[in-house]
């Protein structure tokens, strides 16, 4: 990688999506300090009023990183390095200078200067793609660790796979990961109504024109009775993707509304939005639009 032809952008903003979670906050400080250390000045930032953490993303963020980040306004005229994220819609939005990206979801097709890479989380790509030309610390492997944990719901997603482990392994840290699962996981809160979860926790996505938010619901079978609610909702929506998981069936139900229609997608797994459900999606979308 030849860092110098990053020179004549710094200062670069390193950026993840809106509403991040460990594993873009991860990646975000992990970009930021390879690329310090090369020699390009980069800040790791949030866009201002869109940085509102989760409580179980909170949680594990405690356990392995200090947040210190800058805080950017909507409107600027920043050079960015997008990470764990390609689709400009989840965070800066459209018309800004993305000099590079690195993520490790499925392509948008709407940027062709970010790298993508097929690991669970963004961070251990990071880590893999670096490792040769970046001695990590003991604290960045573990933040990677965390990040990986995080993303993969401790192993037990359909992102996580044995290339995966093997990466992971090298780390250092424990791999018998249940017991912090049962530690760290948080189920979606469903306190405050479903109605609550999908209009605040819902992320945006932009596939060949159509653009539609989606939320992942987990949780347990004891809730399993709010299932027929939460269709009723999406069933309202325009266009709209939901996601119901039961972890104790370890069964996964996603609706995708479009067009006045439906679309259950069944999975008898922890099915990863990212990594199993959206390209299903898009599969239905180009047999909708026949391309
Ligand atoms: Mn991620």
């Amino acid at each position: 990688m030849n860092f110098d032809l990053f020179k004549e952008y710094e200062p670069l903003y390193v950026i993840g999506h809106k509403n991040p979670d460990v594993d873009s906050i991860v990646a975000t400080i992990l970009i930021t300090n390879i690329f310090n250390s090369k020699g390009i000045k980069c800040l790791p930032c949030f866009l201002k009023d869109d940085y509102e953490i989760d409580e179980y993303n909170q949680k594990i963020i405690d356990t392995c990183v200090t947040i210190d980040m800058t805080l950017i306004e909507p409107d600027n005229n920043y050079n960015f390095i997008l990470v764990d994220h390609n689709d400009p819609t989840q965070s800066i939005g459209f018309g800004k200078r993305i000099v590079w990206g690195i993520d490790h979801h499925n392509s948008a097709n709407i940027l062709s200067n970010v790298l993508i890479g097929k690991t669970c989380s963004c961070s251990l790509f990071i880590y893999d793609y670096f490792k040769n030309i970046y001695d990590f610390s003991t604290e960045e492997k573990f933040m990677i660790y965390m990040a990986s944990l995080a993303d993969s719901l401790f192993f037990k997603g359909s992102r996580c796979k044995d290339s995966d482990k093997e990466l992971i392994a090298e780390l250092g840290f424990n791999m018998d990961v249940d017991k912090l699962f049962h530690k760290y996981f948080i189920p979606t809160d469903l306190s405050q109504g479903l109605a609550n979860v999908i209009d605040n926790h819902s992320k945006a996505y932009n596939y060949r024109g159509i653009k539609f938010n989606s939320v992942v619901v987990k949780t347990y079978n004891e809730y399993s009775h709010l299932r027929e609610e939460f269709i009723d909702i999406i069933n309202q929506k325009d266009t709209f993707l939901g996601v119901w998981i039961d972890l104790d069936k370890e069964i996964s139900y996603a609706y995708f509304r479009y067009n006045g229609k439906t679309k259950e997608f069944i999975y008898d797994f922890i099915a990863s939005r990212g990594a199993t459900i959206i390209p299903d999606i898009y599969r239905y979308i180009d047999k909708l639009l026949k391309v």
